[in-house]
């Protein structure tokens, strides 16, 4: 297969997965599970799951096991994104190039949304994690998910993002943001398909490390394409900074050096990845990718 199809054929399992996964009675509930819905096949690039089963790959053919995990942090992820666009956080009223949740249904219903998808994700680990014989691999991906999805990880970084708001922060301080409100649950998603693949301890942390800087690397990037990307876009983002003040890369080291970052950034997971030979081909393509996209 090439890249492409390889990466097609990632999204297509991650699609129908989660279509399945949906295919629950609705009743009273069904405003919910609608909302749900609407966000979650509202087009993303599904990025996590495909690091998931990419990662899972590299140490183990078959790919079922690890496919409620992929389907759980992509429901993360989307929570995550609904709760970001509320008034009370960005304010956003399109993402994706449709109207955000709370535009199409109401804030309250956002909300729970949002709220609804972090518990589904982790009703259907844990659901998929009690049938397994070898339970204890299955708790360490959920602890581990769940770790970088809260306090510890995304909720943390977003909190002190909210915080520094219309602020001057230094670069430790940026560095937590996007190291917790983005690398980790990128993290998360290459570490999860070590893990349940059974990968080797050491192989586990290399996946860390390459979490770590295709996190940072994919964060500038989307700063820098909020500056030098296309005019629609520009003009939001550029509106919407000044408005709030927000601090990115590019803003504090200017857009060169956040160039040269995502280019540091890169060939240190080019590097973490050259023990894999060919088991990473994937991989290193999707990081390329990933850092040399124009939108
Ligand atoms: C509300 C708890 C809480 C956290 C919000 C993810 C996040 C934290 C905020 C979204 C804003 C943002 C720009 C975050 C940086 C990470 C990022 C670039 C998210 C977008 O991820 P993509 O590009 O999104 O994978 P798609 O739309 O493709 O799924």
């Amino acid at each position: 297969m090439t890249f492409r199809e390889q990466l097609q054929h990632y999204i297509d399992l991650t699609n129908e997965h989660l279509k399945d996964y949906f295919n629950m009675k609705e009743g009273y509930n069904q405003t919910l599970i609608e909302s749900m819905k609407y966000s979650l096949f509202a087009g993303g690039k599904r990025l996590r799951p495909i690091l998931s089963l990419a990662s899972y790959q590299m140490f183990r053919d078959d790919i079922e096991e690890v496919m409620p995990y992929a389907c759980g942090i992509e429901m993360i992820h989307t929570y995550s994104l609904i709760h970001d666009d509320l008034p009370a956080m960005d304010n956003d009223d399109y993402r994706r190039g449709k109207l955000t949740n709370h535009k199409v249904y109401n804030e309250g219903v956002a909300i729970l949304a949002g709220d609804g998808l972090l518990n589904y994700s982790f009703e259907l680990m844990l659901e998929n994690a009690i049938k397994q014989n070898d339970i204890y691999k299955h708790i360490v991906a959920i602890k581990e998910i769940s770790n970088s999805a809260g306090v510890h990880g995304m909720i943390g970084g977003q909190v002190v993002d909210l915080e520094s708001e219309n602020k001057i922060i230094d670069k430790e301080m940026l560095d937590y943001i996007h190291i917790n409100k983005t690398a980790a649950l990128i993290t998360t998603s290459l570490k999860v398909g070590a893990i349940i693949a059974g990968a080797q301890e050491e192989d586990i942390r290399n996946m860390e490390k390459v979490g770590l800087n295709l996190g940072l690397a994919f964060q500038i990037k989307d700063d820098i394409l909020d500056v030098v990307g296309d005019e629609a876009k520009l003009g939001k983002s550029i509106g919407r900074d000044l408005e709030k003040h927000k601090s990115t890369y590019p803003a504090l080291i200017g857009l060169e050096a956040s160039i040269e970052k995502v280019g540091a950034l890169t060939n240190n997971v080019k590097q973490l990845l050259h023990r894999y030979s060919s088991k990473a081909e994937f991989l290193l393509e999707l990081c390329d990718y990933l850092t040399s996209r124009e939108s």
